[in-house]
């Protein structure tokens, strides 16, 4: 059996005995129990605090739940019609999605993941804009500087870094802008992760992170790729606090989101967000989700669902009649009209904007595959083409501007 160390002694052969002792003034760097997650996710609806819960903020966030579960199903319809070549659904995370994006003023950022259209279209960007990345057609289909959303991404956790970079250059600029990033729980496993919050924390940045945590990476579930306590409890090691949010209780994430942000925005730094939530749907419409979960699962989560949650508090508080569900559901109906209509048009691509927006300054590799295309292309059809003897700069002049 081991010994405790206070008890060790090791007996020398001639010399004094050694008592090991611990290190000189050794003392935690930062008080680790103010960063410590509570036990439970912070709920609000089915507590005593929805009550005092803002009934306009309610109705808000119902209405937007509503149009996000219509805008998941509609893109999800355009997959199987041809019109999109992939979704990844956020049904079931519509409360994360929504919150993310109005707890954030103007002057904000959002960084979003591919699952994240949602918080982008509840942001303002155009819902058909939002889609042009997952159709295949163009970059990133919007300007990222319109309404402060950089471009969803793919790589996983990769917009983390990039947040913190754009938050820590605001701070030093004197700018009063708070970035928003959204991951999954897979990518919280990511180098990116690391990186980003360990920059994140030492530099104080204004920067808020928010893990959906659906259960699954794909087909893996968290169990399979953490052994944290919880996603949340990964601040702590950072020195930063986290919190942890039911993800289906929409007041609840705007709560603690908003207090997030704010912290951020008054210096206060860094926060780590862990919304407990689940997917409802297959990872996207290219998986079959039956193949590792269990209906027993998903029925669960059913009961938990976000809208139904906030429809059973707004119907009890007499804030939602049929009248007004029926108004809110034909909203939801119009908007998802309208998107098919649009996503029906054929869109007109050039494929010489493969090369632009890509480095401010085109690269000479860059240059002799524009070149190459271009000559392809006239080959193909000469009449729907620039020269073919333009060179690197491309028929519209496609050099992307340097911001
Ligand atoms: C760096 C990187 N590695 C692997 C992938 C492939 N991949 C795409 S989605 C995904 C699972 C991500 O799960 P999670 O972070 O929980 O997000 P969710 O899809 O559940 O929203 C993986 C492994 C990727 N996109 N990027
Ligand atoms: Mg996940």
């Amino acid at each position: 059996m081991r010994k405790s160390s206070s008890t060790t002694v090791q007996e020398l052969p001639g010399s004094a005995a050694y008592r090991p002792t611990p290190p000189p003034a050794w003392r935690p760097r930062t008080d680790p129990a103010p960063l410590l997650p509570d036990p439970e996710p912070f709920r609000v609806l089915g507590t005593a605090a929805a009550a005092a819960a803002d009934p306009e903020l309610l109705l808000t966030l119902y209405t937007q739940l509503v149009r996000g579960r219509r805008y998941n199903t509609q893109a999800t319809a355009l997959t199987k019609q041809g019109r999109l070549a992939v979704y990844p659904s956020s049904t079931g995370q519509e409360a994360c999605e929504v919150a993310a994006a109005l707890v954030l003023r103007e002057q904000d950022w959002l960084f979003p993941s591919y699952r994240d259209t949602l918080a982008a279209v509840a942001r303002g960007l155009d819902p058909v804009q939002a889609l042009t990345l997952l159709r295949g057609d163009w970059h990133t289909g919007y300007d990222p500087y319109e309404h402060r959303i950089a471009p969803l991404c793919t790589p996983l956790a990769t917009q983390l870094p990039h947040a913190v970079g754009l938050a820590h250059a605001a701070r030093l600029k004197g700018d009063d802008v708070v970035a928003l990033a959204l991951v999954g729980d897979g990518g919280t496993s990511e180098g990116d992760f690391h990186e980003a919050l360990n920059f994140a924390a030492v530099w104080r940045a204004p920067v808020v992170f928010l893990v959906q945590n659906n259960g699954f990476a794909i087909s893996v579930p968290l169990a399979k790729q953490t052994a944290a306590p919880s996603l949340a409890h990964k601040a702590v090691g950072y020195g930063m606090p986290g919190r942890l949010v039911d993800g289906n209780d929409a007041p609840a994430v705007h709560q603690v989101l908003s207090e997030a942000v704010e912290r951020a925005r008054s210096g206060g730094g860094p926060t780590l967000v862990e919304a407990v939530t689940y997917r409802m749907d297959a990872h996207t419409n290219a998986d079959d989700a039956t193949r590792y979960r269990g209906d027993a699962d998903v029925e669960t989560w059913r009961e938990h669902d976000p809208i139904l949650l906030l429809e059973r508090e707004l119907t009890a508080r007499g804030l939602l009649d049929d009248g007004h569900r029926r108004t809110v559901a034909d909203g939801a109906e119009e908007m998802a009209a309208l998107l098919r209509e649009r996503m029906n048009a054929d869109p007109v691509l050039d494929p010489m904007d493969l090369f632009a927006e890509v480095y401010a300054e085109r690269t000479g590799q860059l240059g002799e595959q524009a070149d190459l295309l271009r000559a392809e292309l006239a080959a193909e059809a000469p009449e729907a083409t620039g020269d073919p003897g333009a060179g690197a700069g491309g028929p519209r002049g496609d050099e992307g501007d340097a911001r």
